[in-house]
């Protein structure tokens, strides 16, 4: 009798601890993608990868100088994860939608992976219904892209451009890289035209399973990460998880957040900030996914200390396995906006971000080559 006891706890004690390995919902990703997804989800109680959009196509003041990044130039190495943006590769063109052309993309994406570095992909793809921009909330076009929707035939063919884009990105040996794919964001925002006001919570739901299914089933696609995002409008796990696919299509929990007042500490920004950071945490830990911050920063950076004074101690004791600062677009002629995440030479914010970079949790690209994230 007793031994049968001793058995069974033993078979319990196994069998929770194979549950409570995180496991990627593509039980057929490649070996390099599902150790990237295993790497990431032990790397989280030591820090995280700290990454940055655009980081080598341009930044404040220069565009396509080879080998530079702000990053780089600020603390003497590239970021830990490099973000970039498939807008506008849906209607064929060779420029995405913030003129960054697709093979120099390519390129930069082969780069940074063999530096051991990791990729996620935004797209900010046109509204498919009007033909106007992503940020064109018509009611109605996600129902129009499913199945039995006017415009399907026309989403297929979008699908089949990001499928080609994402199964030409080869490492040296051939292999796929693997990639943190973020499709539809900040879906509780109003903004785009997958936003919470544009469709139901069923329709978001269907138009994001059916885009993964497509891209791994028709498209056998395997070097997919699957990354749920949405803003910062939710209080709870339920408003985080009233559009959430499911377990087998995401992998990733996350959302977006940026400080827009120019308080140097607004405590509202830091309190949603920690709030939506707990609902995230909690909800990967019961579901064995991961966490993350999809995208951050403070527009100009206009408080000098804002990295090591707000982002870094709200950020040092989560379990988030990476956060992605926005773009260094720099002046933008089309409306007369400045914007910048990361300092640059000669920023009020490089001592800061100097500082930032320095402390144990941020790991940026030496770490990460030394983490091995794909073996
Ligand atoms: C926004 C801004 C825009 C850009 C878009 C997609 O937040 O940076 O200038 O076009 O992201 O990258």
């Amino acid at each position: 009798m007793k031994i049968e006891y001793i058995l069974l706890a033993v078979l319990l004690t196994v069998n929770t601890a194979v549950r409570a390995q995180s496991r990627l919902s593509d039980k057929d990703a490649t070996k390099e993608t599902m150790a990237l997804f295993s790497n990431l989800s032990k790397i989280r109680n030591k820090g995280y990868l700290v990454g940055h959009q655009d980081a080598k196509a341009y930044g404040v003041k220069w565009k396509y100088v080879a080998g530079k990044s702000d990053v780089k130039d600020v603390v003497g190495e590239y970021p830990a994860l490099y973000g970039w943006e498939l807008g506008h590769l849906e209607k064929g063109a060779h420029l995405n939608l913030d003129s960054v052309p697709f093979d120099k993309m390519k390129g930069f994406i082969r780069e940074g992976y063999s530096r051991g570095g990791v990729i996620t992909l935004s797209w900010h793809g046109d509204n498919p219904l009007t033909g106007k921009s992503a940020w064109d909330p018509f009611p109605g076009t996600v129902s129009s892209v499913l199945p039995g929707g006017e415009k399907h035939e026309t989403f297929l063919k979008q699908l089949d451009k990001v499928a080609e884009f994402l199964s030409d990105l080869k490492g040296e040996k051939g292999e796929s890289i693997p990639v943190l794919f973020r499709p539809f964001h900040e879906l509780t925002g109003h903004w785009f035209w997958w936003g919470a006001k544009s469709c139901s919570p069923q329709e978001y739901i269907r138009l994001f399973q059916f885009t993964i299914d497509y891209l791994r089933i028709t498209k056998e696609l395997h070097n997919l990460i699957v990354v749920y995002n949405t803003g910062t409008e939710i209080a709870s796990k339920s408003d985080f998880l009233e559009r959430y696919p499911g377990d087998h299509y995401v992998d990733v929990l996350s959302f977006d957040t940026y400080q827009h007042t120019r308080l140097p500490i607004d405590t509202l920004f830091v309190n949603k900030l920690k709030e939506c950071l707990s609902i995230v945490e909690e909800v990967a830990r019961e579901k064995n996914k991961l966490a993350a911050l999809g995208e951050v920063g403070f527009n100009q950076i206009p408080y000098s200390h804002w990295f090591t004074e707000v982002l870094q101690p709200v950020l040092r004791d989560r379990k988030i396995a990476y956060m992605l600062l926005w773009r260094n677009a720099g002046y933008k002629p089309h409306d007369g906006s400045t914007e910048f995440y990361v300092p640059y030479p000669g920023h009020d914010s490089t001592p800061d971000f100097v500082k930032y970079y320095r402390a144990p949790e941020t790991f940026f690209e030496k770490e990460a080559r030394k983490l091995k994230l794909y073996k």
